[in-house]
């Protein structure tokens, strides 16, 4: 278990300088854009309460015969939802769409936490539902959302869309992966490799997403100002 505990503590550091780093940022980006932004900020923030707490040994529960995290899965029910709503802003969708993507990607989280808890093959059931679900969040995320963002953002917009929901979609599908190939499915990847590989995508994803999103929306802000100064400009 010292192991685990080691990969936790990694994770927790990875995220509380992910979340500072995403802090600071929040004084660089356009005024218009912040409050999206603190989007950014909470998503590692979440982070670091999970893994404070998971490193400090708690939120694990025997079941089926192996660990599960519930405060991992309480931290993705949280978060991964955050994280599809900031697409779904940025693309500006509209409210039904928005509503389904969240919701869908919140009972992902729950299908997979239940099948983690529920012996096979129930457990196999509840995990093909998840997946299901998650099916229809990327389904959203390439169709009307996607749609979304090319009647309603600029080129460079656009382009962050398609940047940050391609690195949702390329990376998250990892995570079934995992929870296939570890304790809850076919048992072939033992607690602690799973636990590295998902600490390690976690930091990933989420500081990862925010340094993208600030990085574009810090350059979407200097070529606003450019473009007003152009104006002013020619205004003379
Ligand atoms: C489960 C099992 C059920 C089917 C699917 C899953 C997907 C989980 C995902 C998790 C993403 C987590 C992230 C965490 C960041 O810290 C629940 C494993 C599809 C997509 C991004």
């Amino acid at each position: 278990m010292a192991t685990i505990t080691t990969w936790f503590t990694l994770g927790l550091l990875g995220e509380l300088l992910g979340t500072a780093v995403l802090a600071y940022g929040y004084t660089l980006v356009p005024e218009e854009t912040r409050k999206r932004y603190l989007l950014l900020i909470a998503i590692p923030g979440i982070a670091i309460v999970a893994y404070a707490l998971m490193a400090l040994g708690f939120g694990a529960i025997q079941s089926q015969g192996h660990a599960v995290y519930v405060i991992r899965y309480i931290d993705w029910l949280l978060t991964t939802p955050l994280n599809v709503l900031f697409l779904a802003l940025l693309a500006g969708a509209n409210r039904g769409d928005t509503v389904k993507l969240v919701v869908l990607q919140a009972l992902t989280i729950v299908f997979g936490f239940a099948g983690a808890i529920t012996p096979s093959p129930v457990s196999y059931a509840l995990f093909a539902v998840g997946a299901a679900l998650f099916g229809g969040v990327i389904y959203l995320l390439y169709g009307n959302i996607a749609t979304a963002a090319k009647s309603t953002l600029s080129d460079i917009e656009i382009s962050l869309y398609r940047t940050l929901r391609n690195f949702v979609v390329v990376l998250w599908l990892v995570y079934p992966v995992v929870w296939l190939l570890g304790a809850p499915g076919l048992g072939l990847m033992d607690v602690e490799t799973a636990s590295l590989v998902v600490v390690y995508l976690d930091v990933v994803t989420k500081v990862g997403f925010g340094i993208i999103a600030l990085l574009a929306m810090m350059d979407l802000g200097s070529v606003s100002e450019t473009d007003e100064e152009m104006t002013t400009v020619a205004g003379d």
